[in-house]
């Protein structure tokens, strides 16, 4: 692709950073409202996550019906999807046809990554720096960096010396890769690698998993879409996305064609027989999905529902692998059931019975160090011809962290954030005028639909301006009494569920040095939509306009 001319103090009202799924609709937005606009992307093309996240097996673990945008009936109703779960691929091809069917290339820089970005009280603009040379400035910053955008490549003794092939899942190569008669090691077991594990097992002549703490995962129950379901669900989809923004899945999908208030919500364990849990838990684990967790309304909030939920899925998985150390192996056991996220996946249990796959369990078997040819453990060395890290992501913050950013009066946000991320609504920090931050720590974010958070975010910013210009101010921040405020209830909300047992990414726990605060804000899309319209009824409550 011919690269676009560089950007030399070139002026926009707004620059956003980053063209995934958040950057795509804030630049449509943006547009629809006048503004001149600027994306910066690494990528050589659209899609954020689904741009870099391909190893293999990579797919949503939200239903495609839901995990698309809603902002245009045209789009949802031409578009189609193939599974009920859809693959990297055709997600990546769905973010590339939005931003051809809207127009947005022609003000997106691909391959430039955004390395700075200070705010000039003087002149009311933040100045933008790219990695490429491009320097440019606007009122307005809007950071659609993503939240899971920044590898975690862990320090792991001689990774360096491996003279195999050696891929982060995430930052997997474009072209294709085979496994073919090779033997494969594989580091990590959260959601990428119960996705990758079944898929690369399939072609691997050897595949060796290296997990450090099991996951929970449910079947997905993937298949084709039913085009006559589709159909159907499609008459109602603007009842579906009222539904999902409401929230009380998360904005995650429904699989009636007619949404409906699913009671199980209001439901408590505690009055249920062991027969009457294990029914509903196996309704849920027949529909398949990351809504399982929903199939007991307190399961995230009271400890002995946890134990019981969990133990119905410990049963599942020692009834499903045949090796019974293997079984025990993978039972998770040091953390509630969903205070990670929940895998979703398909035939990862039974993948460990096949004879070629094996699970080694290195709190037994410690790795010791990598080696030339594979990985030296406490009690013997393993050959590999290729080695995955599937190791996760400085999660949440890592992204805005990596960007040195300068509010008023040079703030650095790395010392704002150094005891750990503090926002006001997730959207804005103290000290940072005009900068807004998309599916921030302090949103619901990464527990929620992503695209259902997206478009939240991006019209709540929307109205914001559009207020602005009517009232004729120029610049909106918030003060540090309410980024108090919303730190002290988000920490609150967190601590009455039991997200803050577990030593998640969500908490960044996965990251030597991190903060341990629990980051996204857990009420829910349907609560935190209803503050954010109550504070813009308030004429933008928090927020200080000048
Ligand atoms: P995750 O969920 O953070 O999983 C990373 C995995 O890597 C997890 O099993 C970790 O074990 C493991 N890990 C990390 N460092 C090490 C070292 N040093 N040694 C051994 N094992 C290690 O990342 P994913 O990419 O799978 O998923 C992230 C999200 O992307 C996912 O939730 C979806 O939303 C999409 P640990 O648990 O830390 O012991």
């Amino acid at each position: 692709m011919a690269q676009a001319e560089l950007d030399q103090g070139a002026h926009f009202d707004a620059i956003v950073v980053g063209a995934g799924f958040a950057g795509m609709y804030t630049l449509h937005r943006f547009r629809q409202l006048g503004m001149t606009t600027r994306i910066y992307e690494a990528g050589d093309d659209v899609g954020g996550t689904w741009y870099w996240n391909r190893y293999p097996g990579a797919r949503c673990d939200a239903e495609s019906l839901a995990y698309s945008y809603s902002f245009s009936p045209e789009l949802e109703q031409e578009w189609e999807w193939s599974e009920r779960y859809a693959t990297q691929p055709e997600i990546l091809k769905y973010a590339v046809h939005v931003s051809e069917r809207f127009d947005l290339r022609r003000d997106i820089r691909f391959e430039r990554r955004v390395t700075q970005a200070h705010y000039d009280d003087t002149a009311g603009v933040w100045r933008v720096a790219t990695d490429s040379g491009d320097s440019a400035s606007a009122p307005l910053l809007i950071m659609a960096t993503g939240c899971l955008s920044v590898p975690n490549t862990p320090e792991l003794t001689g990774l360096d010396n491996f003279r195999g092939k050696r891929y982060h899942a995430s930052q997997w190569p474009h072209e294709p890769v085979s496994f073919e008669g090779e033997r494969v090691g594989i580091i990590g077991t959260g959601s990428s690698a119960v996705q990758a594990i079944p898929v690369i097992a399939g072609t691997a002549q050897q595949l060796t998993v290296f997990q450090r703490t099991p996951n929970f995962s449910v079947p997905a129950m993937n298949g084709p879409l039913d085009p006559e379901f589709v159909r159907a669900f499609k008459s109602h989809y603007r009842e579906h996305r009222d539904y999902h923004k409401r929230g009380l899945s998360s904005g995650f999908g429904d699989l009636e064609v007619v949404p409906r208030e699913r009671t199980p919500m209001a439901l408590t364990a505690a009055n249920l027989s062991d027969e009457a849990l294990d029914a509903i838990c196996d309704s849920y684990w027949q529909t398949g999905g990351a809504r399982f967790m929903g199939a007991v309304a307190d399961a995230l909030l009271n400890e002995e529902t946890n134990r019981r939920v969990a133990a119905y899925v410990h049963r599942k998985i020692r009834e499903t692998v045949k090796d019974p150390q293997t079984a025990e192996d993978l039972c998770p056991t040091s953390h509630p059931i969903g205070t990670k996220r929940i895998c979703v996946d398909i035939n990862y249990y039974e993948t460990y019975n096949q004879p070629h796959v094996e699970l080694v369990n290195i709190n037994r078997s410690p790795i010791e160090r990598i080696t030339a040819s594979g990985v030296q453990l406490a009690d013997r060395h393993v050959e590999l011809d290729t080695l995955i890290l599937a190791t996760g992501f400085d999660a949440m913050t890592g992204a805005l962290l990596k960007i040195d950013i300068r509010g008023s009066n040079g703030q650095r946000l790395a010392d704002k954030w150094a005891e750990g991320p503090r926002t006001y609504l997730g959207l804005m920090m103290a000290g940072f005028p005009n900068l807004f931050t998309i599916t921030g720590p302090g949103s619901p974010s990464v527990l929620s639909n992503m695209l259902v958070s997206i478009e939240q975010h991006v019209d709540f910013i929307c109205d914001c301006l559009t207020y602005m210009r009517e009232h004729g101010y120029r610049k909106v921040e918030t003060s540090l009494d309410k980024e108090d405020e919303w730190v002290a209830h988000v920490n609150e909300v967190a601590s009455a569920t039991l997200f803050p047992k577990a030593g998640s990414w969500y908490m960044g726990a996965n990251i030597p040095g991190k903060p341990r605060v629990f980051m996204p804000y857990a009420a829910g899309v349907g609560a935190y939509r209803e503050v954010c319209d109550r504070v813009a009824a308030d004429g933008y409550r928090g927020f200080v306009f000048h």
